[in-house]
């Protein structure tokens, strides 16, 4: 894709039902001088094993609905020894059996091993549409500890920080090494090659 003048500047609208994935997603855009705002506008979420098509197909139609330049991010937690349930589910399951659910169902299973993948996608008002992946590998803890995040931040160790969860953090400490920061660090080294101010 070639350089593009951006009309807005290096402006981006971050299409979220969720304040807590816009609050750590402005801290991180911020990094590389992009400005950025929420936009909660609905948008269907369509139900796929692959959160990369979720991402996509959503990012497609907030742009077409409002005309804007626009991310919109999906992401999902996969466990190991749940052959990578919920994944795409991850927030019906959150809203329906929550963290003790989660805990339940993984008992005194031994393998913990899990991941966080976020997909970040990108379109504009031409309908053009590019992606963006991070991933952090963990563990599930064996209870639910710390107050900060979201979602499932409370049970999730990840890789290097063993004995924390994200949810034992500050939003600092967790995006130097999230699945969401990683994919917006990739979006935003993109954006500003490709998009002048
Ligand atoms: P949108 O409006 O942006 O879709 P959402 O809350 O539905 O907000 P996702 O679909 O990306 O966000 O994520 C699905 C669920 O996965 C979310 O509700 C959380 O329970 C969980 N989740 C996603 N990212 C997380 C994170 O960084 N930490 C903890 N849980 C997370």
């Amino acid at each position: 894709m070639t350089s593009k003048s951006f009309p807005y500047g290096r402006f981006i609208y971050f299409v979220t039902g969720n304040i807590h994935k816009y609050f750590e997603a402005r801290q991180i855009l911020a990094e590389f001088n992009i400005a950025s705002a929420m936009l909660k506008i609905k948008v269907s979420e369509i139900q796929d094993d692959d959160v990369e098509n979720v991402a996509k197909t959503s990012a497609k139609e907030a742009a077409k609905t409002s005309g804007l330049p626009i991310i919109v991010e999906d992401a999902g937690l996969f466990i190991e020894a749940l052959n990578g349930f919920p994944g795409p589910y991850s927030k019906f399951v959150y809203n329906t059996i929550g963290l003790k659910g989660v805990l339940r169902l993984l008992g005194n299973e031994q393998k913990r091993a899990a991941y966080f993948k976020s997909v970040v996608a990108f379109c504009d008002s031409e309908g053009t549409v590019e992606t963006f992946s991070g991933i952090v590998e963990g563990i599930i803890a064996n209870k639910i500890r710390g107050t900060s995040g979201f979602g499932f931040d409370p049970i999730f160790e990840p890789k290097g920080k063993l004995g924390k969860t994200f949810g034992e953090m500050s939003i600092e400490e967790k995006s130097s090494i999230s699945h969401r920061s990683q994919a917006l660090r990739k979006f935003a080294k993109w954006y500003r090659k490709n998009f002048q101010s």
